[in-house]
């Protein structure tokens, strides 16, 4: 029989609608199985869908099918994050309503990603926008603010006094508002804030439980949360130099033995004494004004020039009453953190150093590193910031740093200034509270009134959810639900007198910090969850998501857990037990001799004796073959999903976006590659055909019983690659999974070209491939499901493989996992040591250097050599 080529167009649409009629992937809340929850962070409703999402849903896709088959009840479910700024630019630029834009997106990207064939449970789908969404978003930010986790905070906020609108730091470029162009202004307005800090220090000790997440990205939270030790230390204010009613100035340092270095005062724009100093110097005045401008980003404040003004205001040292220290306003203190104050020790702090030297305030080194002579050692541009003894700190002298920070607080802590202890120790977190009011339309509405009389009054629970208007215009800046005419005006739920409604909606990060909740049960019409499903379903065993989430997403996240906890929506704080940071799709770029980017699509490349060369398909025009970068419109080196799963069908794509690179780091999308995966679906199913008619029928058993060396044989790598293969899948290293199968398919090509005779006349030996090749199927089904079907039905089975549970693996059938290595020293046995067969040298090395026979053998002598022989011995030579 010669198999016509595998038709991916025809197959994939026919399978997707019989696992459709069949319900399969829809997950039952009163399953009994232990229960599996996969998700992949849910997409923004753009319009189409990238190759990022490409990769994302079928590593997710694949897990969620292995762990169906084994048996568990998967919860894998689809939504979408679909409020946000680009609704609203849609809205202005094309004069579409954000909400038709969005529903209109959603039903373009849903289809896209059902051509996957993913095992998603469509059942349970939900945007962020759908009101019967939201509804329950405004409840929980009402049981927050009950509970105290909500609250009004005066913010600096980013100010466009032409287009008279609050800015998001991204939108102030160079100072400027994007739009207007307009110098931005620093204003303080009353925002709504998450008390996020108030689990600052349970949210940094929890990461260590989290041990099935990355490293990196436990860091990269760890550092977010910032936790420091320090000393808060008041300092006497000089008061022949100091306006009225100030007299101390409190700082926070977590380097309080350098205190003999200190050269300077720093304090905030917005420090109260910057303030009252400003009243009466109009040229400080100014200078405030000025280094405002820059805006609140940290990136700007931390690049920008250091600038100073000096106050005249002079500041006691705290061991030396006749040592007097200028007070300067300066543009890198912030008020957020700690008291918005400093003193200023060049020489051991880069951005102080940058100071004094602009300033010419000098420095003294009170750190000297080990080797350095202290007469000599001298700082002048960069900073010292390591370890060392203390030098010119009178009593700290010949300190260790640890035992100067000791012994400075000891001496502060007890000295006492009218009656307060001058030096304080304390802990400081960079972590702010979560500012959650965004002035825009496109967004959750925050559920609450603004009475004259009665301030603040929560929306009573049973007129939630407050829905935005649809009639809505965008033909002037500024917040759209404040300039709707009659929107914002209510009667007071308290006083029954005018009122109006708050106009900001919620950051878009509120919406994802619970999705994965609602997904338990997101047809309860009246609460948020319902909790006994939500304690049972969650956490999410496997979170899936680029890293550039790392931080916000998944800190938000982890405290709005621990909120609905604390208002009785679910009883757990971590929703998240295993993360996965994917990598990234990149690709080559293309450019024009002009400089303009040209797409893959319209490129032929030609491969001749001096490498790759690229030109324009249409002109012939030579074009320049540039560096590999993730895909992006800017760079016009996009390759779309669409294209792909119509030219080579999504199995193809699939097996590709797993088969090139480990999944944490980035893959490059190629031609050639994707052209290869497409040859190995076809090479699978011409195996498949040329064997299917001699195999024995489905349900033969292999014969466990009988030793017969070739049979054996087979049974024993197919139980082997088995074996793998869910390893490796189970550990999210799909790539090494699909090496396995890659040459597990070399194997049973062997056996199917020639011995097909062989499978009909020796039972024995049939009955092991008709195993191998139930397996071989049920391997490739997580990755190239539709593939699988196609196959599993051409040998014989009249079920779906999807349906199939996960074979078995016989342990007995498995080459050993470790090996046994005779251990000389010397030429002489001393004993063995067993390793992983898969042990590398070094380690083989580090495992022997470690017994105590070759440790006596040795007897102190150092080792000259060691000798590994692959899988028999390992000599030490002494
Ligand atoms: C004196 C000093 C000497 C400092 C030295 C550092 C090195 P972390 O570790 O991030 O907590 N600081 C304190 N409040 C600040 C503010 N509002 N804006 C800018 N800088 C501020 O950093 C604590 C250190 O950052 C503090 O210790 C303080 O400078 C500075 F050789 O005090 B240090
Ligand atoms: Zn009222």
């Amino acid at each position: 029989m010669t198999a016509e080529r595998y038709n991916a167009r025809e197959s994939e649409p026919r399978w997707q609608a019989t696992w459709d009629e069949k319900a399969i992937f829809a997950s039952k809340n009163d399953d009994p199985r232990p229960k599996y929850y996969v998700l992949e962070m849910f997409p923004y409703p753009s319009g189409r869908i990238h190759m990022g999402h490409v990769r994302n849903y079928t590593m997710g896709d694949v897990l969620a099918r292995f762990m169906r088959a084994k048996g568990y009840n998967v919860l894998h479910p689809m939504g979408w994050d679909a409020f946000g700024l680009p609704a609203e630019n849609a809205a202005i630029e094309r004069k579409v309503a954000p909400k038709a834009w969005t529903y209109d997106n959603i039903a373009a990207m849903k289809k896209q990603l059902q051509r996957m064939g993913l095992s998603l449970d469509w059942s349970r789908e939900f945007a962020t926008c759908d009101p019967s969404y939201y509804k329950h978003q405004q409840k929980m930010f009402l049981d927050m603010l009950r509970a105290g986790l909500a609250e009004r905070e005066k913010r600096k906020l980013n100010w466009d006094p032409v287009d008279m609108t609050v800015l998001a730091n991204e939108q102030v470029i160079d100072g400027r508002g994007w739009r207007s162009g307009a110098v931005v202004e620093q204003r303080e307005m009353s925002q709504w804030v998450f008390k996020i800090t108030k689990y600052s220090q349970e949210l940094l000790e929890a990461l260590d439980g989290l041990d099935r997440w990355p490293d990196k990205v436990r860091l990269m939270q760890r550092n977010w949360i910032g936790r420091s030790e320090g000393l808060l230390i008041r300092f006497a204010l000089d008061p022949a130099t100091t306006p009225d009613g100030e007299s101390e100035l409190k700082i926070f340092t977590t380097r309080p033995d350098t205190l003999f270095g200190a050269k300077f005062m720093a304090i905030s724009a917005d420090h109260p004494l910057a303030v009252a100093a400003a009243a009466k110097n109009p040229k400080l005045a100014e200078f405030i004004a000025d280094i405002k401008k820059i805006g609140t980003a940290q990136s700007i404040i931390d690049t920008a020039e250091k600038q100073g003004f000096d106050t005249g205001i002079k500041a006691v040292h705290p061991f030396d009453p006749s040592w007097k220290l200028p007070v300067y306003v300066a543009n890198f203190v912030l008020m957020e953190y700690g008291t918005g104050a400093i003193f200023g020790c060049p020489a051991h702090d880069q951005r102080d150093l940058d100071f004094v030297n602009k300033y010419g305030l000098g420095n003294v080194p009170v750190v000297c590193p080990e080797g350095q002579d202290p007469k000599t050692f001298v700082i002048t541009d960069t900073a010292y910031d390591g370890d060392g003894r203390m030098i010119n700190s009178r009593f700290l002298d010949g300190m260790t740093i640890e035992a100067a920070k000791e012994e400075v607080a000891k001496r502060l802590e007890s000295e006492l200034r009218g009656n307060a202890p001058v030096g304080e120790r304390q802990v400081n977190f960079r972590l702010r509270d979560w500012g959650i009011s965004r002035q825009r339309y496109w967004g959750c509405p925050i559920p609450v009134i603004h009475c004259p009389k009665c301030d603040v009054v929560p929306v009573p629970d049973d007129q939630l959810p407050v829905t935005l208007p649809e009639d809505v215009s965008f033909d002037r800046p500024g917040n759209a639900l404040d300039h709707h005419p009659t929107w914002k005006h209510v009667n007071c739920p308290q006083c029954g007198g005018k009122a109006v409604r708050e106009t900001d909606t919620m950051d878009t990060f509120v919406d994802s910090s619970w999705y994965f909740a609602r997904f338990t049960d997101p047809w309860n019409a009246t609460a948020p969850t319902t909790p006994a499903v939500a304690n049972r379903m969650m956490p999410v065993d496997q979170y899936i998501g680029g890293v550039e989430h790392a931080i916000l997403h998944l800190l938000y996240s982890r405290f709005f857990t621990r909120a609905m906890k604390a208002t009785g929506h679910i009883d757990m704080s971590e929703p998240f037990a295993g993360m996965f940071t994917q990598g990234m799709v990149v690709h080559e770029t293309y450019q024009k001799a002009d400089g303009s980017w040209v797409t893959p699509d319209e490129v032929k490349i030609e491969v001749g004796s001096n490498g790759r060369r690229a030109m324009l398909t249409a002109t012939g025009e030579d074009i320049e073959i540039g560096p590999i970068e993730k895909m992006s419109k800017s760079k016009k080196n996009t390759v779309d999903p669409d294209h792909i799963i119509t030219g080579y069908g999504a199995d193809t794509a699939r097996w590709f976006m797993l088969s090139d690179s480990p999944p944490d780091r980035d893959v490059v999308w190629s031609e050639d590659g994707i052209q290869g995966a497409g040859r190995f679906v076809q090479r699978i199913w011409r195996l498949i055909n040329t064997v299917a008619p001699h195999l024995p029928p489905p349900g033969t058993k292999p014969d466990v019983a009988n030793n017969h060396p070739s049979a054996k044989a087979l049974r024993m790598i197919t139980h082997q690659v088995l074996a793998d293969v869910s390893g490796c899948i189970e550990r999210l290293r799909f790539n090494t999974a699909v090496a396995k199968i890659y040459s597990f398919v070399s194997d049973l090509s062997e056996i199917a070209d020639d011995p097909l005779r062989h499978i009909e006349r020796d039972p024995i030996y049939g009955a092991a491939a008709r195993e191998a090749f139930d397996v071989l199927v049920q391997l490739i089904a997580p990755m190239m499901p539709h593939l699988a079907e196609e196959c599993w039905h051409a040998i014989g089975h009249g079920t779906l493989v999807t349906e199939a549970p996960w074979p078995k693996i016989e342990p007995a059938l498995l080459v050993s996992e470790t090996v046994t290595l005779v251990v000389q020293v010397n030429g002489k046995k001393r004993g063995d040591v067993t390793v992983p067969r898969a042990a590398q040298n070094a380690d083989i090395e580090a495992a022997v250097l470690a017994l105590d026979a070759v440790k006596a053998a040795l007897g102190g002598k150092p080792v000259r050599k060691v000798i590994v022989v692959p899988m028999r011995i390992v000599n030490v030579v002494g």
